[in-house]
């Protein structure tokens, strides 16, 4: 894994999140990627769940924004690259814990907290992914093989996409 890939990596989240594509980050950037994830899972607007995605995003947004109303490639670049490889788990499960606790939400239509294979395979869906490869990656990410994601097997996955261990994105 190298820098490059790493940054890479970084810049397409930068990408994806500039929703109205302005060239930088701004909340109603958040606000958009959390409506769009909301209607790609079929959600009810103004439902729990939805105002919960809502929220965390929001608060992703306060989180990478430290207080000003827009955040630069370079910012962001910087921000993110310290959280995921500076700091240590707990600041990185901090900043998008909501975030995932939010798409769980979403996600767990049965209620026990966890994603089963089925709900994972929605999962990708709602993101963008596509189901096609969820049973491979669901075996990747269910690192204690109980046959169930948890919210920290989730958190973990994320992280260990920007650290090249995991291909497939599951923020979309
Ligand atoms: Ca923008
Ligand atoms: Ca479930
Ligand atoms: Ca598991």
């Amino acid at each position: 894994m190298t820098t490059e890939i790493a940054n890479d990596r970084l810049r397409k989240r930068f990408q994806k999140w500039d929703t109205d594509g302005s060239g930088s980050l701004e909340r109603g950037d958040f606000v958009g990627e959390a409506k769009k994830i909301a209607q790609n899972f079929g959600a009810a607007p103004g439902s729990p769940e939805v105002q919960s995605l809502n929220d965390a995003f929001q608060g992703l947004f306060d989180y990478l924004s430290s207080g000003s109303e827009s955040v630069s490639e370079d910012q962001f670049l910087n921000v993110t690259g310290n959280l995921i490889f500076q700091q240590g788990e707990a600041d990185f499960n901090r900043a998008l814990g909501p975030v995932i606790e939010a798409l769980v939400g979403l996600c767990d239509k049965n209620d026990d907290g966890l994603i089963n294979g089925g709900e994972f395979a929605a999962w990708l869906t709602a993101v963008g992914v596509g189901p096609d490869r969820a049973e491979e990656v669901f075996q990747q990410v269910d690192t204690d093989g109980d046959g169930e994601l948890s919210q920290q097997e989730l958190l973990a996955a994320v992280r260990n996409y920007h650290f090249g261990r995991l291909d497939v994105e599951l923020l979309g």
